[in-house]
């Protein structure tokens, strides 16, 4: 290699070139690490599990990044440095036997060292949930999640709770076509497939008072993008607090307006598809158990906050709302409107 000048001056440019992409792909890309504003980022694990996946990405980005960088970077060099111009011709040449061996060898070790720390994520994250696991089972149904928690006689809908650091097994199920359950910063995502139950458990290791946002990851009709979830992760005395209240017979309405609704209930045909526990003729299962609606934070599955104009939007005109809703709109008076949210507010 010669030492003119112009060569050096042309190879640490090129250097400087592939430092300065390589910075802005990462710039634009770190945005995704601000769990806050991307609240839907795999690369802010909080859970055991999430964290082994992760660990196995970014062990693989950092070789990716290196192989990326060290053939830019020889590309780069080699066309400045070998270029035909005056005094100096291109020159082809064929077999070096070394060198093949090399650039076959290199890059089978590479995905050797890739394939260890992925089996090794994969082996644990597959294997059967620990014995202490709470249970839950998540039913995808166009479009909106219900929850049960059988050894806790809790069903929900579209909110998970769980206590940190409790492993959690969850039981997919579908009652009509193919979801997916995915929470990008605790685990996922699995098909929820119809006639057929597929399984995931995970630790989650951070409880805090946002929640970690889930959504259905598999195309399933025409509100899909409507059907997200919510996961309160919970420090264990905050879960046992929503898990008792959660376990009881819904409130029995006091005031005058919110008794009217519990009748409207009945009149305008809501328990034909909803269950609230404690009210004897509401025990429909084709709509979300409403028995604790009002400390819900979402309406239909995230697509509208819970406040009780929000809760009258939606009883009004539910597919107008959210685009074909199974949940039909029943031409409800004002008067029936009024009556109906005061007594689903107080389904706390
Ligand atoms: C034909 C069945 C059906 C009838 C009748 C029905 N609903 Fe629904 N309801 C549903 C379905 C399905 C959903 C879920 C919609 C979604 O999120 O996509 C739902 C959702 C809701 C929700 C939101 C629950 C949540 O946690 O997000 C409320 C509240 C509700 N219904 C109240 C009522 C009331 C009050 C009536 C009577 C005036 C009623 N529903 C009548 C099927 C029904
Ligand atoms: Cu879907």
């Amino acid at each position: 290699m010669g030492g003119s000048p112009g060569r050096m001056i042309g190879i640490i440019g090129s250097l400087v070139l592939v430092g300065v992409v390589t910075v802005l792909i990462y710039l634009a890309f770190a945005e995704s690490f601000d769990a806050v504003r991307q609240p839907m980022t795999t690369f802010v694990p909080k859970s055991d599990q999430a964290n082994l996946i992760h660990g196995v990405y970014q062990f693989v980005f950092i070789l990716a990044a290196a192989v990326f960088v060290f053939i830019m970077a020889l590309t780069l060099v080699f066309s400045i440095m070998y270029r035909e111009r005056p005094g100096q011709v291109a020159r082809q040449f064929h077999g070096n036997s070394r060198l093949e061996v090399i650039w076959t060898l290199v890059p089978v070790l590479i995905v050797v060292a890739i394939a260890v720390p992925t089996y090794s994520a994969m082996a644990s994250i597959t294997k059967p949930a620990p014995e202490n696991a709470l249970k839950v089972i998540a039913i995808g149904h166009q479009w909106w999640w219900e929850f049960r928690y059988p050894e806790l006689g809790i069903t929900t809908a579209n909110e998970l709770h769980l206590p940190v650091d409790r492993p959690v097994s969850v039981t997919l199920e579908s009652k009509d076509v193919i979801h997916s359950f995915w929470v990008p910063a605790l685990s996922g995502k699995v098909d929820n497939m119809p006639g057929h139950d597929n399984h995931l458990w995970f630790t989650p290791n951070e409880a805090r008072a946002e929640p970690y946002l889930g959504q259905c990851a598999e195309f399933c009709g025409l509100s899909h993008a409507n059907m997200r979830f919510r996961v309160f992760v919970n420090t264990t005395a905050q879960f046992d607090t929503w898990a008792a209240s959660n376990k009881a017979d819904r409130v029995t309405p006091s005031v005058a307006l919110a008794q009217a609704g519990e009748q409207q209930f009945v009149a305008s045909g809501c328990i034909g598809c909803h269950t609230v526990r404690g009210q004897a003729s509401a025990a429909g299962v084709i709509g979300p158990d409403l028995t604790h609606v009002g400390s819900r934070t979402t309406i239909a599955s995230g697509t509208l906050d819970h406040t009780p104009e929000n809760l009258r939007k939606w009883l009004a005109n539910p597919p107008g709302v959210k685009p074909g809703s199974l949940m039909p709109n029943l031409n409800l008076s004002p008067e029936a409107l009024d009556k109906l949210v005061a007594y689903l507010e107080g389904l706390k």
